[in-house]
């Protein structure tokens, strides 16, 4: 049966080879992983005889047929009179593939739906601050240390207050980053800055990282003149295009593909640089995932896709959202390297996104990051987490799981860090935002002419009816209007 499918799969071939030749541009990578922590993009298919046979059937071939082995291993020829473990006696016979040759087997084989054990996850930091004995993870400096603290010290103080004046009724909406610090900061640090960043919304870190001000912040969440977006956007959708940084965009997981396309267009200009966009669990329900990881391996552009796994997608938790290994068996269906780590552990973060870049850019290709972390804060201030999640687990992230007291221990046992350094620290970034914040309230809004221009060139009629109707209604409706908006 097998051998009757495999003839006629060949004839097929052949007559699909003559027209499809030169189809297939890029021989597909599969193993090659020096890198023990990382899911090779693909597992060498098993193959029927020795080693040596394994070895010679692993490259990329143009299309179907199906071979026989003359040149066999000396191990091969003993096993071609036994039974072999596939239920096949000597018959040594692949199908020739596009990806490569795939070997038969006699049995019904279904690919199980899940690994049994989980993916590991890869750490450098034990709950305490201390380092594993023999874990591997890139050395940062002291400078490097101190400042990754520092911010990461900075967006849990940024958070806390701006979460407060929403609160106040100051700004409208805010979301914070708690419990993600390490992911925020430690990722940012092992990029460069000509890296192109496209954020989904919980990753302000990385913009503080690369020199955003506290006073740029409270622009963008108090939509004055000086905000870059003019106010036009929620508060949290920064933007910078100084620091590389894409403006956050609300519906979810349609950066991804922005994010291919980025990286493509480095790739081809030659730079020495990756486009890195990251994205919740929930996001990898979108058609947008799968539509740019798929793309990202075909087209081998060096981009990483960063995960944040926190395990809530607002209301909707893990077990609701897919049935998987998490996220990072799914970039191995895709092709793609990927690793998984502990999110809370900015050495390991840190490690783990250097290693990544590297490879993005010098081998061309994309790699998955699937970091474990939780969302300590509600999603939003539009909502209340203690409604769909026990309070105890938040508690145990929120305490015995916080990313920047486990890296605090690091630095700390270093001597690079004291509590006089952190009281000091606490204090000024405090009083700096607070200031900040004051001049953001205070500075005009941008007229309401501004929500018309910077798309068209010409503004086309419809929208300048629409502008005088809604000039027409604060005529008629003034009190319903904000007074410190320019008419
Ligand atoms: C396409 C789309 N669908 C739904 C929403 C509403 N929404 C906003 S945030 C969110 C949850 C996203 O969760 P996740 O991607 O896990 O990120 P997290 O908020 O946990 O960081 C949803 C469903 C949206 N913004 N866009």
């Amino acid at each position: 049966m097998a051998l009757w499918l495999a003839r006629a799969s060949s004839q097929l071939a052949r007559r699909a080879a003559a027209a499809t030749r030169g189809r297939f541009p890029h021989p597909p990578r599969h193993g090659g992983d020096t890198r023990p922590w990382f899911l090779g993009s693909a597992v060498p298919p098993p193959v029927m005889g020795s080693p040596a046979a394994a070895a010679a059937v692993g490259g990329y071939r143009g299309f179907c047929s199906v071979r026989h082995f003359t040149g066999k291993s000396s191990s091969a020829a003993a096993a071609s009179d036994e039974e072999l473990e596939d239920g096949f006696t000597d018959n040594n016979q692949v199908l020739d593939f596009p990806g490569g040759k795939v070997a038969f087997e006699a049995r019904i084989n279904f690919l199980p739906e899940s690994q049994g054990e989980r993916i590991k996850c890869y750490r450098v930091l034990d709950d305490d601050g201390q380092t594993i004995s023999g874990s591997r993870f890139q050395e940062v400096s002291k400078e490097m240390a101190r400042k990754m603290y520092s911010d990461m010290v900075t967006l849990q103080i940024m958070d806390t207050i701006f979460y407060e004046a929403q609160r106040q009724g100051r700004i409208s909406f805010y979301l914070t980053s708690h419990g993600e610090e390490a992911i925020n900061v430690a990722s940012a640090a092992a990029l460069s800055i000509d890296d192109l960043v496209l954020p989904q919304y919980r990753e302000p870190g990385v913009l503080l990282w690369r020199g955003f001000t506290l006073q740029e912040f409270a622009n963008q969440c108090f939509g004055n003149n000086m905000d870059y977006g003019k106010g036009r956007q929620m508060p949290i959708h920064y933007g910078s295009n100084r620091l590389n940084y894409f403006t956050v965009s609300s519906p979810i997981a349609t950066q991804l593909p922005h994010a291919v396309g980025a990286a493509y267009s480095l790739k081809m200009d030659n730079k020495d640089a990756c486009a890195i966009t990251y994205f919740g669990d929930g996001g990898t329900s979108e058609g947008d995932f799968h539509a740019a990881l798929n793309f990202a391996a075909v087209m081998e552009a060096p981009v990483i896709f960063f995960c944040r796994n926190n395990g809530w997608a607002i209301s909707t938790p893990t077990s609701e959202q897919f049935r998987s290994d998490g996220i990072v068996v799914r970039g191995q269906a895709y092709g793609i390297r990927s690793i998984r780590i502990d999110g809370n552990d900015a050495l390991a973060v840190y490690s783990a996104v250097h290693a990544a870049r590297e490879m993005a850019i010098s081998e061309g290709r994309p790699i998955l990051v699937e970091a474990l972390t939780y969302r300590v804060g509600h999603h939003s201030t539009s909502d209340d987490s203690t409604k769909y999640r026990p309070v105890d687990e938040i508690e145990h992230w929120r305490t015995a799981r916080d990313p920047i007291s486990r890296y605090r221990k690091w630095v700390q046992g270093n001597d690079w860090w004291s509590d006089a350094e952190e009281s000091e620290l606490r204090s000024r970034v405090r009083q700096e935002l607070l200031r900040a914040i004051q001049v953001a309230e205070r500075a005009h809004k941008p007229p309401v002419a501004e929500l018309f221009t910077d798309v068209y060139d010409q503004i086309p009629s419809n929208l300048c009816e629409q502008e005088q109707l809604l000039r027409d209604t604060i005529m008629k409706h003034p009190a319903d209007y904000p007074t410190d908006v320019p008419i």
